[in-house]
C-alpha cells in the first residue's frame, strides 16, 4: 500500500465504532505511530512471521520488566535528553551541569541525611570512595538546603531493591546540602552495570551486534526551590567502558578526576586499610523562572 492508501485506511479506523470524543492527544499520537509503523512495514516488506515475533518480543520484555532497560539501550533515553537540551537552549537557558539519563533503577524514599551520608551498609567489599562538592544556583552562589539524591551499584554492578541480596536502600541516600551548599558522602566504588544475562535486552543487543555494559557511574537528582531539577550521573574515569556505554550516558563534563589517597594518617582516620578514592564534583542548577518544559516530570518509579 502507498501512503495515500494508508491514510484512507487510517481515516476509516478513526471513524469506526466511535462512542465519544476520546483524548485528542492520544488519538494524534496513536495515528502517527501507526502510520509510521505501516510505512515501515511496507518499505521493509516486514513479513507476518517477523511482525508476530516482534510483538511477542515486546510482550516478553514487558513481562520481564525490561522495557525501561531497552529504552536506554537503543539510545531513546539519550535522545530525550538531547531534546530537553534543545528546549532549554531555545528558552535561553545556558550553563548548568549537563544532564544525563536517569535509567530504570531509581527507588524513591531513600534515607535523608543532613550535609553528609554514608551510603554503603558496611557489609560490602570494594574500595572506599569519598565524594563531595557544592550545589550552586543560577546566580553561581551556593544553595543551602538543596536535595542531592544519589544512587549507584555495588562492587558487582548490582543495585539494591532490584538485587534482593542487598539491604534496603543500600547505596541510596538523599543528602541535604549544609549552610555552605555542601554535600558529602562516603561509599564504595561501584562497578559498571551489565544487562541481565539471558534477558530481553541482551537478546536484542546480541542481534544488533552490541554489548550491554555501562561504565561505573553514580546517579544524581539535584533539586532546590526556584531551580530546575537536574538528572545526571558522574562516570569513573578509569573504566574501560567510559566512552563505550551501551546506554549512551557518558557526557563531557561528567567525568571528574578520581584522586587515590594512600596517606596512612588519612586512611587510619577513615578506618580503612586500603588506599581510598576522592572525588570532588559541584552541581550547577538552572533557574526555573525561564519557561522550558519541566524536568521533574512524572515517570512510574519504584518506591520501597
Ligand atoms: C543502569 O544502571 C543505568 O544507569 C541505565 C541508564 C541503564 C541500565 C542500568
Ligand atoms: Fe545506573
Amino acid at each position: 500500500m502507498n501512503a495515500q492508501q494508508i491514510d484512507t485506511l487510517l481515516d476509516r479506523f478513526e471513524t469506526t465504532g466511535v462512542t465519544g470524543p476520546g483524548n485528542a492527544r492520544v488519538k494524534t499520537v496513536v495515528r502517527r505511530l501507526l502510520r509510521d509503523l505501516m510505512l515501515a512495514m511496507e518499505d521493509l516488506d516486514i513479513q507476518p512471521e517477523e511482525f508476530w515475533a516482534g510483538l511477542n518480543y515486546l510482550g516478553q520484555a514487558g513481562a520481564r520488566g525490561e522495557l525501561g532497560l531497552i529504552v536506554p539501550g537503543i539510545g531513546l533515553e539519550h535522545f530525550i535528553d538531547l531534546r530537553m537540551d534543545e528546549a532549554e537552549a531555545r528558552a535561553g537557558l545556558k550553563g548548568g551541569t549537563p544532564r544525563t539519563i536517569e535509567g530504570p533503577l531509581y527507588v524513591a524514599g531513600a534515607p535523608v541525611c543532613q550535609g553528609e551520608a554514608r551510603m554503603d551498609d558496611g557489609t560490602l567489599p570494594g574500595e572506599v570512595v569519598l565524594m563531595s562538592g557544592v550545589v550552586r544556583g543560577a546566580d553561581g552562589k551556593p544553595l543551602a538546603g538543596a536535595k542531592v539524591e544519589a544512587w549507584h551499584a555495588n562492587h558487582l554492578g548490582n543495585y539494591s531493591y532490584f538485587d534482593p541480596s542487598q539491604s534496603a536502600f543500600n547505596l541510596r541516600r538523599t543528602i541535604v546540602t549544609d549552610a555552605n551548599g555542601r554535600y558529602q558522602f562516603r561509599s564504595i566504588m561501584p562497578l559498571g552495570y551489565s544487562v541481565p544475562p539471558g534477558g530481553s535486552t541482551e537478546q536484542l543487543l546480541n542481534l544488533l551486534g552490541r554489548h550491554g555494559h555501562r561504565p561505573a557511574h553514580i546517579h544524581f537528582f539535584v533539586s532546590a526551590p526556584g531551580h530546575r531539577k537536574l538528572t545526571t550521573q558522574i562516570n569513573i574515569e578509569s573504566d574501560p567502558h567510559l566512552w563505550d556505554d551501551f546506554a549512551f550516558g557518558t557526557r563531557e563534563g561528567l567525568v571528574p578526576p578520581v584522586r587515590t589517597n594512600a596517606d596512612p594518617v588519612a586512611m587510619q582516620a577513615l578506618g580503612v586499610d586500603q588506599p581510598f578514592h576522592e572525588i570532588s564534583f559541584d552541581f550547577d542548577l538552572l533557574s526555573d523562572e525561564v519557561k522550558a518544559p519541566a524536568t521533574d516530570f512524572a515517570r512510574p518509579r519504584a518506591a520501597a
